[in-house]
């Protein structure tokens, strides 16, 4: 079983990555920036809570985000594997994520983060939000606070897993396709 996370701060380009590598691999997407956009656009009392928190660049509450994976993992038991695309992004989340997998006699394969500079993270967020109409992608001062929600709180998450030797990092700027085949070949890595 693949079990990737995708990993890297706002921007870096884990959504447009986790949509080429399902289609290579037949895994699953488990994006839950996805998940808690559709919770909103459902009007869910979830989706209510979450949009105050990341309509100003913060990071949803652990226990809302791992409810959904769990969900997410049960639904979908006769799967190749998973792409993890945005979770986890707290240390917590990590540590919950292990303990589902392993009541699934399952594992984390490895996590490749895509690293990017922060101006061009806020350019591409910008750019985005011109034709998404995410309000976390409108604002700079919104993106300049999910950035440093990243550094504060997601950041360390990738120390769990080099503690683990699961952890691979690449560069992601350049084109999307020689960004696509570096993540091939950590792939291919964590498959040996
Ligand atoms: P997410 O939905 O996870 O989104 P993201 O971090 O903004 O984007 P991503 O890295 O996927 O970027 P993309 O490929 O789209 O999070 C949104 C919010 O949800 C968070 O702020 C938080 O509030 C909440 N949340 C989500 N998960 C949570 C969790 N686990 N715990 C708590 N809260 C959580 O790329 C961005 C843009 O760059 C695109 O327009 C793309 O076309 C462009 N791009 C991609 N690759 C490029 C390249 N190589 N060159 C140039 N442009 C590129």
């Amino acid at each position: 079983m693949l079990n990737l996370v995708l990993f890297g701060p706002p921007g870096a380009g884990k959504g447009t990555q986790s949509k080429k590598l399902i289609e290579k691999y037949d895994l699953i997407h488990l994006s839950t920036g996805d998940l808690l956009r559709g919770e909103i656009a459902q009007g869910t009392d979830l989706g209510l809570e979450a949009k105050k928190l990341m309509d100003d660049g913060k990071l949803v509450p652990d226990a809302v985000v791992i409810g959904m994976i769990s969900n997410k993992l049960d639904a979908n038991k006769e799967a190749k594997g998973f792409i993890f695309d945005g979770f986890p992004r707290t240390v917590a989340q990590a540590e919950a994520l292990d303990q589902l997998l392993e009541s699934k006699q399952s594992a984390i394969s490895g996590m490749t983060a895509l690293e990017v500079n922060d101006d061009e993270l806020e350019r591409r967020l910008l750019e985005r939000g011109k034709e998404s109409g995410r309000p976390d992608d409108a604002n700079p001062e919104v993106i300049r606070k999910r950035i440093k929600e990243y550094n504060d709180k997601t950041a360390p998450v990738a120390g769990f897993y080099q503690n683990q030797n699961k952890f691979k990092n690449i560069n992601g700027v350049g084109s999307v396709e020689d960004i696509f085949g570096a993540i091939i070949d950590v792939i291919e890595e964590y498959s040996k």
